[in-house]
């Protein structure tokens, strides 16, 4: 069951805090969370993150919810969204700027779906730089091809997303291969990646993430 990868240069992610770690005795975590669309990153995410204490932050649903509340920003994402293509850089990464300067994220957060391309990955090297912290680690779910179109398209049946048509989700998995696989790359140099099989129950799977961070639920 357990396919998390401890990578060559893989330092082990700061799962104990105290003084010393950077922050007095508050716990601090700040995370990302990867893999390809409907990979179950923003399932997880919610588990990682009331874990931790962190919020989750989810560049789709902040997408969503201002496509839903018809924002300028909503308006403009809603185009790229439903084709399947990436909303520009200038305006995601601004958004998650705002974000991750609120109050509750000082102590760490869980990006969901953000950074998405090289140019997302060195924005957000400044921001975490700028507050003086580093990331602890990215989690890197891999799931099979077929198994995640067949959740997309039930996802499709029960919420209705508008980018979860059959065309859409293989544009997707296409950006996705062109412009976010390689990133995983990028932090694996860095020494941070624990890559998780994202392929069972969702339980099992929220287990295996907890034993790559090291903090294996006690219940
Ligand atoms: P996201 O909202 O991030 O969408 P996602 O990748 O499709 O979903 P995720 O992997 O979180 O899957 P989920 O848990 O829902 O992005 C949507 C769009 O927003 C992008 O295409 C892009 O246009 C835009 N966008 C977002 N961030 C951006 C950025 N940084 N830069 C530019 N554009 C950006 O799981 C999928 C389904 O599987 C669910 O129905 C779930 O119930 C099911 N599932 C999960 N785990 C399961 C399991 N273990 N077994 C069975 N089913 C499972």
């Amino acid at each position: 069951m357990q396919q998390h990868r401890p990578d060559e240069q893989r330092h082990r992610p700061r799962t104990t805090f105290g003084p010393g770690h950077g922050e007095g005795d508050t716990p601090t975590m700040r995370l990302i969370i990867m893999g390809p669309p409907g990979a179950g990153k923003g399932t997880q995410a919610k588990f990682i993150a009331e874990h931790f204490g962190i919020p989750a932050i989810s560049t789709g649903d902040i997408f969503r919810r201002n496509v839903s509340e018809g924002t300028e920003l909503g308006v403009e994402a809603k185009r790229y969204m439903d084709a399947g293509e990436y909303v520009p850089d200038e305006v995601t990464n601004l958004m998650v700027r705002n974000r991750i300067d609120e109050p509750d994220a000082e102590h760490g957060f869980l990006l969901d779906g953000y950074p998405r391309t090289v140019a997302q990955v060195e924005e957000l090297d400044g921001m975490i730089r700028f507050t003086g912290h580093q990331l602890d680690a990215v989690v890197c779910l891999t799931v099979d091809q077929d198994e995640i179109v067949q959740r997309l398209l039930q996802r499709a049946q029960i919420e209705g997303r508008a980018d979860d048509t059959e065309d859409v989700i293989r544009r997707r998995q296409e950006v996705y291969v062109e412009q976010t696989e390689p990133l995983v790359e990028v932090y694996r140099k860095r020494g941070i990646v624990v890559e998780v099989d994202g392929m069972g129950e969702v339980s099992e799977v929220t287990e295996r993430i907890f034993a790559a961070l090291d903090v294996v639920s006690e219940s």
